[in-house]
């Protein structure tokens, strides 16, 4: 149970009784509150089985007026609530730490406007990513936004957690194309801000309190999203690079050539591509080397497109900067290679535990840990590996190991988040601070902005009900 692992005591509210369970159903129906222990262990435990809680009760509304309704019983009983959406994220925060009731989108799934001029799309929290993609591509648009949890995560929860992924150096983060939100307040208030506007500086923008911030400050209802154009030429290519400078050299290049097409600039070193290959069985269709970068375009025009990216290649293996590579532009190709890549976050699990690390490092200290973690842990580890986006700064480390131990996981942490503070980086680039990192925010955030996270937490939810546990430290 995360609650003896990470040794945390329970806050004092209120505990679910029968009449509780009695009044959910009167709103919600017998089938849309389960309670059944095998229908909530899902809830319970997250994607990378790190974190496990005790919850008895999942709801699943399908309305902004069920989610109030439920919300405002909540706060009136000080029920704490744990707010789920496709149950992907990597730091613990989508799944209950005590008995807090969980409050699943996954029914609240209903696409209402997308205005293909414009390209503002509004649709509810628990829509899921890659169903949205499928559904906007229809109308000559594309998501901004694209993760290897496509299949699973829902719109909502990459809301409410900034979700970045392997497309943000081209199209921007979360809160540049999230035009507008509906969220409901911990007293069930609904707080309309879902107007699909581009420009709208009419006051505070509060939208932008509820993306990134986890569930704690309000539950997400319905997003409205700004979708770019389908486009009309993608290709990719695929390279083996001897050493990391010459992956921040071919970075620079792909910049200057590349230019206005480039979409992604993606690397992993060799352990992680071995340990995706090797434990899924998946295909590499280069021959092995120390780097490798994934290079992805978007861009109006095939002919012009391919032949820019071909050309690339072809000059920077004649540089050396490039020692092997493919380019493709068939959608089967590209997606073997794009599965590789987003496999990776995957792939580690089949060999017991991973400790995961996700941080922002200039890019000239970007691959620096990764060395100095193999040596400080010898054969503690089974394997650590380093990639990421590039492009973003942001490196994902995995350590693993056969299984979790106290030992490990003292010389991870907090060693990691000092040498990135060390460095002015960030200790969560992408995945949050959920329930694993709210005690090493202070290596990222100052004691000034800590407070006023704070004082937010207790002007919009001053029970303390949603969320408890997760993002905030204890001790500000
Ligand atoms: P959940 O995991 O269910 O919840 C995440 C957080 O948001 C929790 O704190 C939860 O309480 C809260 N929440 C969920 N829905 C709501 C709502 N409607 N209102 C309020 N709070 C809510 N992340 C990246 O940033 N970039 C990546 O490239 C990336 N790749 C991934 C690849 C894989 C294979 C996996 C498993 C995960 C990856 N992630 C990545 C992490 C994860 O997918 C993202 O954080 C995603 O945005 C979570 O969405 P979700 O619907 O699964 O949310
Ligand atoms: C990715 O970029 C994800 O693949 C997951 O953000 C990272 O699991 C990880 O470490
Ligand atoms: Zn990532």
């Amino acid at each position: 149970l995360s609650s003896e692992k990470y040794n945390i005591k329970r806050k004092t509210f209120g505990t679910i009784e029968p009449s509780d369970v009695g009044y959910f159903r009167s709103i919600l129906g017998e089938e849309r509150v389960l309670t059944d222990e095998s229908d909530v262990l899902p809830y319970n435990i997250d994607w990378i089985k790190n974190c496990r809680g005790q919850s008895r009760v999942v709801l699943k509304p399908r309305s902004t007026e069920e989610v109030s309704t439920i919300l405002k019983y909540c706060n009136d009983k000080r029920l704490a609530v744990c707010p789920q959406g496709g149950n992907t994220g990597l730091v613990g925060g989508s799944v209950p730490v005590f008995d807090e009731i969980v409050i699943s989108f996954a029914l609240m799934n209903k696409i209402d406007t997308l205005d293909d001029l414009s390209g503002a799309l509004v649709c509810e929290a628990g829509c899921i990513l890659e169903n949205l993609d499928n559904y906007v591509r229809e109308h000559g648009l594309i998501m901004p936004l694209d993760l290897g949890a496509k299949g699973t995560c829902h719109i909502g929860g990459n809301t409410s957690t900034n979700a970045g992924g392997l497309r943000l150096l081209r199209y921007g983060n979360l809160h540049g194309s999230v035009l507008g939100i509906e969220a409901v307040k911990a007293d069930g208030t609904v707080i309309d801000c879902l107007r699909a506007l581009k420009k709208d500086n009419t006051g505070y923008h509060l939208k932008h309190l509820f993306i990134g911030s986890e569930g704690t400050l309000g539950l997400v209802t319905k997003v409205a999203i700004h979708c770019p154009v389908l486009p009309k030429s993608v290709n990719l290519g695929f390279f083996g690079v001897k050493n990391f400078e010459n992956v921040l050299k071919l970075y620079k290049s792909a910049k200057s050539k590349l230019g206005e097409i480039l979409s992604a600039f993606e690397m992993a070193d060799f352990d992680s591509i071995d340990c995706t290959v090797k434990n899924l069985k998946l295909p590499n269709p280069i021959s092995e080397y120390p780097f490798y970068v994934l290079v992805e375009t978007h861009g109006s025009d095939e002919a012009h497109d391919s032949e820019k990216l071909t050309r690339f290649l072809a000059s920077e293996m004649e540089t050396g900067l490039i020692v092997d590579g493919t380019v493709a532009s068939e959608p089967a190709k590209m997606q073997t290679i794009w599965n590789l890549r987003e496999s990776i976050a995957g792939a580690g699990l089949a060999g017991g535990y991973v400790f995961k690390y996700d941080v922002s490092i200039p890019l000239k200290n970007y691959y620096d840990l990764v060395p100095i973690l193999r040596k400080r842990l010898g054969d503690k580890a089974l394997k650590v590996f380093g990639y990421g986006h590039v492009g973003d700064g942001n490196i994902h480390i995995n350590v693993t190991v056969p299984q979790y131990t106290k030992e490990v996981s003292s010389l991870l942490e907090p060693y990691i988040f000092e040498e990135v503070s060390k460095v002015n980086g960030s200790i969560s680039a992408e995945h949050g601070i959920g329930f694993r990192k709210p005690m090493y925010i202070h290596y990222s955030k100052d004691q000034s902005a800590l407070q006023l996270m704070k004082d937010l937490k207790q002007l919009m939810d001053p029970n303390g009900i949603l969320n408890p546990y997760k993002v905030l430290p204890d001790a500000v």
